[in-house]
């Protein structure tokens, strides 16, 4: 069958064209910014940077970097780019860390944010016949409203049908036949969790394809959803700062995310030093907006950590691809001194033939930290007598400290006592950050 793409020309542009496109765009974004971001112009002038100096993506590294403080401290409208009469929407972080961002759109914005959400579903195998339920949050959230657009300027028959209220999705998927399934990879778990429940096998469940991101999950928790709905479950990543979803997703191939590099310039810096790092080279994320118009962030920092790489891709598209996030480097936990990324606990529950339902607890007690792991044990585990349970919170024990280089103790739940998650799932209680 031929290869499907929502937009050709640009998805499959060869690499010097794409470069070409982005020094324009850059050299036009600065000067746009520059006259009319006052906090960024004050940046550019601490810097001692005027526009005449970007004259195309080799001058990138001379611009300042925009943090998420930068957006605490601008907001709300210190960063607009745009008359607020010309904006037409907003939306927000949830901001569980601090004060949230507030993200502008002109209706421009949009419409382009529509089409790279558009690529992303087509690249999923959507289009017009396709019936998409949409499962992420609408609201400040962007998911639900983000690939709504997508999925409608696809033309697939499109279900908003927001995030929650299980029992409901399950009655749409089936009776409407939905064959594409957005939400964030821990409800699709659950969903998927209770479609088994509910006595369906894979091949009973309508869902050809999923398009699956906001939080970081595993290649075992992709194999995991894949097996339980029957699917192909496909990353998309993307932050509220920079539009919402889209601003990368991957393709047939899924090894990694096309950066829809007309829109987003990307670059990794080391995340201490601020260097530009090399292609393949692991470290921060950060982007420059070519397009946006109300909320036009130049060299923002994500804190996300990746890779890139330009190795050709046998789904034909030429943008750049960034590896899944390796947790968000505020993620990571330090713990007696080691570096633990939740990331890596998932990979050996799911690998060990547990479920994605756990939860990490760090403490200090004594002027140590405690590292406890509850996991939920699977329904045939329940019955086992507690000396078996020990031996097998023995062996997860055992099976974590391979893989993180310290032991965390082990409590096997019962099943279903942890909380499921419909949004972006809440791993780690760290009592530390409490006190
Ligand atoms: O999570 C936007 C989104 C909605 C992406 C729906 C994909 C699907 P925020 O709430 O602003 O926006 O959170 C952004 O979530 O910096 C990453 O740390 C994380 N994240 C997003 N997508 C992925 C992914 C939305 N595919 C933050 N894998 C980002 C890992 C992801 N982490």
């Amino acid at each position: 069958m031929e290869k499907q793409y929502f937009q050709k020309e640009i998805e499959t542009m060869p690499v010097e064209d794409i470069k070409k496109l982005q020094s324009e765009k850059l050299v036009k974004q600065v000067k746009h910014v520059y006259e009319n971001v006052e906090y960024y112009r004050n940046l550019m002038d601490q810097k001692g940077v005027k526009p005449e100096d970007i004259n195309g993506i080799e001058d990138l590294h001379k611009l300042p970097f925009l943090k998420k403080s930068d957006l605490r401290d601008a907001y709300p409208y210190g960063l607009l780019g745009k008359p607020l009469n010309e904006c037409v929407r907003i939306h927000s972080t949830s901001g569980t860390t601090g004060k949230r961002v507030i993200a502008f759109y002109t209706q421009n914005d949009i419409n382009l944010w529509d089409d790279c959400c558009a690529r992303a579903v087509v690249a999923a195998g959507g289009s017009k016949d396709d019936v998409c339920q949409v499962a992420y949050g609408y609201g400040l959230f962007t998911g639900g409203f983000g690939l709504n657009g997508g999925s409608q300027k696809v033309g697939c028959l499109t279900l908003p049908m927001s995030s929650g209220n299980t029992e409901r999705q399950i009655q749409f998927m089936m009776d409407l036949n939905a064959t594409i399934l957005c939400c964030t990879p821990s409800y699709a778990a659950y969903v998927g969790e209770t479609l088994k429940e509910q006595g369906y096998t894979p091949d009973q469940i309508p869902l050809k394809a999923g398009i699956f991101g906001a939080e970081a999950w595993t290649e075992e928790m992709r194999q995991n959803i894949q097996n339980t709905l029957g699917i192909k479950a496909y990353d998309i990543y993307g932050l509220t700062e920079t539009s919402g979803p889209g601003v990368a997703f991957e393709c047939e191939e899924q090894t990694g995310m096309h950066i829809n590099e007309d829109h987003f310039l990307a670059e990794i810096i080391d995340p201490d030093t601020g260097e530009v790092l090399p292609e393949g080279e692991k470290g921060e994320l950060v982007f420059t907006a070519l397009d946006k118009e109300a909320f036009p962030l130049l060299r923002y920092r994500t804190r996300d950590i990746c890779v890139l790489t330009r190795k050709k891709c046998s789904c034909g598209r030429t943008h750049i691809k960034m590896s899944k996030p390796m947790g968000r480097s505020d993620d990571m936990m330090i713990i007696r001194g080691v570096n633990v990324f939740p990331s890596q606990i998932e990979t050996v529950l799911l690998q060990e033939g547990y479920q994605p339902n756990y939860q990490i607890i760090v403490d200090r007690k004594n002027n140590t930290d405690t590292f406890d792991v509850n996991v939920e044990m699977n329904p045939e585990q329940f019955t086992d007598t507690v000396g078996g349970i020990t031996a097998l919170e023995k062996s997860l024990a055992n099976a974590m400290k391979t893989m993180l280089g310290i032991n965390p103790t082990i409590h096997l739940v019962p099943p279903k006592s942890i909380a499921r998650s419909e949004g972006k799932a809440v791993r780690v209680v760290d009592k530390r950050k409490l006190i």
